[in-house]
């Protein structure tokens, strides 16, 4: 466990290879009842070239007419979000230190020319909890900026099976991936995977 940046902590290869199947089983389940939907930037209406669903109680979705959000139902089918998967709520109890299991879990897949664009996390309303990050599928490189959009960044390497600790100083700070990197290692089998990509799980309370 690697403290990068203050309140950032990494944890390479935290799901080992066994883990990182059982995991993505648990995900393709997840997407057949909560399908990856496109979310849309408030007031332009433009496109994330990231697809997402969630998982947990809570959801966070974004579209033109009602903007960044977390709420109960997927945003197309209408049903409860399923449940966080067993092995990711151990996983915020052995590394996230705080009292509360997650209260939403949001799962990004980047196709290969997908991106996020520098951003903060701010749509929850207590920031005291951390924010527990875990990388599948194709490297890429994440920025980490400072608390201002214009501060200096740096550049790190997120690999599959990767899990990030974001707290304290770093909670609020500006983060986003620049792009994946080319897939050298060998594919996790998945139909989620068949044109390669990149699955980002981050576990978020909320309320
Ligand atoms: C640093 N996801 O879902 S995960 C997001 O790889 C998001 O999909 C990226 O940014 C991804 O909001 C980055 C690592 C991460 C997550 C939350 C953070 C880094 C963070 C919150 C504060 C600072
Ligand atoms: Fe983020």
């Amino acid at each position: 466990m690697a403290e990068i940046e203050p309140g950032a902590r990494l944890c390479s290869g935290y799901f080992d290879e066994a883990a990182q199947i059982a995991l993505l089983r648990e995900l393709e389940k997840a997407i057949a009842r909560a399908p990856l939907f496109t979310p849309t930037m408030p007031r332009t209406g433009r496109p994330f070239s990231v697809r997402m669903t969630n998982c947990g109680p809570l959801g966070w979705v974004s579209d033109r007419a009602r903007g960044y959000r977390y709420q109960d139902r997927h945003p197309e089918t209408g049903e409860p979000w399923p449940p966080i998967p067993p092995v990711l709520l151990a996983a915020w109890e052995a590394l996230a230190d705080y009292p509360h299991p997650p209260q939403a879990c949001l799962v990004n897949f980047y196709g290969r020319e997908a991106r996020m664009s520098l951003h903060q996390d701010r749509d929850e309303a207590d920031f005291s909890a951390p924010i527990l990050s875990v990388s599948l599928g194709a490297d890429c490189r994440f920025r980490l900026g400072g608390g201002k959009r214009a501060d200096s960044s740096r550049v790190f390497v997120l690999s599959s099976g990767d899990v990030m600790t974001l707290g304290g100083p770093a909670r609020l700070r500006f983060h986003g991936v620049d792009r994946l990197l080319p897939e050298l290692a060998p594919k996790l089998a998945s139909p989620l995977f068949a044109e390669g990509g990149r699955i980002n799980l981050t576990l978020r309370r909320v309320t």
